[in-house]
């Protein structure tokens, strides 16, 4: 309740064990003000310490999801402003990224910029039919710096990532979902209720394993082979130690379904 009102700019609702984060300046097709992007990042550390939410989805008001860093903040800002924006937006989308709970993004709309970025910074894309992703920021005389250079060459192929960085072309749903970056297109009238759904699937598992699949998968990308191996030894072994292990193996064995309590 606290932080609910100390938030401004994001809609949180909290359905069973899933916070839905719905961003909410729609008059500026919810355009990454510092405030903004401020308080996702105290939403997300929240989440993380909160044991009753075990996923997110991240969607949004209006006719766009998100359209944006807010341009309008740029005026003033010289190289170290510049930078300091540039961080912030970095620890925004790492934020997301580096909460150990699955989260997808249901984008509707322009998700341009740094609204691509946030939605890269999620586990999962679901787009509607009408979505839009981007990287416009060559036509801004600045690049992709919440993370847009590195995550999308990490989601579709290096070549594609240059050609959309630097051209600033706009792909549409359809496109996006044939170069990997979104994982399934939907109708408008479906997409929350289809994020939803995934989740709901996701929820069925047990939730620590999904965590350490995160960890392992999130950091392993980042290391070398050997490492990243030993780094999914370890968290297998961390996971043998949970009561959930017990419970998975013994209701498989017992042919009934596992009744998880994310221990
Ligand atoms: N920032 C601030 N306001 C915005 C933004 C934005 N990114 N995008 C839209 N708005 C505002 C518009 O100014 C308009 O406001 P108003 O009604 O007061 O004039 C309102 O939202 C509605 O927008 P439009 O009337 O333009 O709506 P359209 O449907 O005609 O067009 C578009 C939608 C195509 C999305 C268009 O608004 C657009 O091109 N927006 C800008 C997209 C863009 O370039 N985004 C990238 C920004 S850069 C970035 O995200 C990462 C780099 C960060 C660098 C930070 C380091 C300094």
């Amino acid at each position: 309740v606290e932080l609910k009102e100390s938030i401004k700019n994001i809609i949180i609702e909290i359905e069973g064990e899933v916070a839905i984060l719905t961003m909410n300046r729609p008059k500026a097709l919810n355009a990454l003000n510092a405030e903004t992007m401020q308080e996702m990042i105290k939403i997300m550390e929240c989440i993380g310490l909160d044991d009753s939410i075990n996923g997110v989805i991240i969607t949004a008001e209006g006719k766009g999801f998100i359209a944006g860093a807010d341009i309008t903040q740029f005026v003033p800002l010289d190289a170290l402003g510049g930078r300091d924006c540039s961080e912030l937006g970095q620890m925004c989308c790492s934020s997301i990224e580096r909460l150990e709970k699955p989260v997808i993004a249901a984008v509707n709309g322009y998700a341009l910029g740094g609204g691509n970025e946030v939605a890269m910074a999620c586990d999962i894309r679901i787009a509607s039919t009408n979505a839009v992703f981007g990287q416009p920021e060559v036509n801004l005389g600045i690049m992709p710096c919440f993370g847009g250079t590195q995550r999308l060459t990490r989601l579709v192929a290096y070549g594609v990532a240059k050609e959309l960085i630097f051209t600033a072309r706009q792909v549409k749903a359809d496109e996006a979902l044939s170069i990997g970056l979104v994982n399934k297109v939907v109708a408008p009238e479906e997409l929350l209720s289809s994020a939803k759904e995934m989740m709901s699937t996701i929820l069925t598992k047990a939730p620590k394993a999904i965590s350490m699949c995160k960890v392992a998968i999130n950091r392993g990308k980042e290391m070398d082979m050997v490492n990243a191996l030993e780094l999914e030894r370890d968290v297998t072994g961390l996971l043998f130690s949970t009561a959930d292990k017990v419970e998975g193996v013994a209701a498989f064995l017992e042919k009934r379904p596992a009744k998880f309590i994310g221990k």
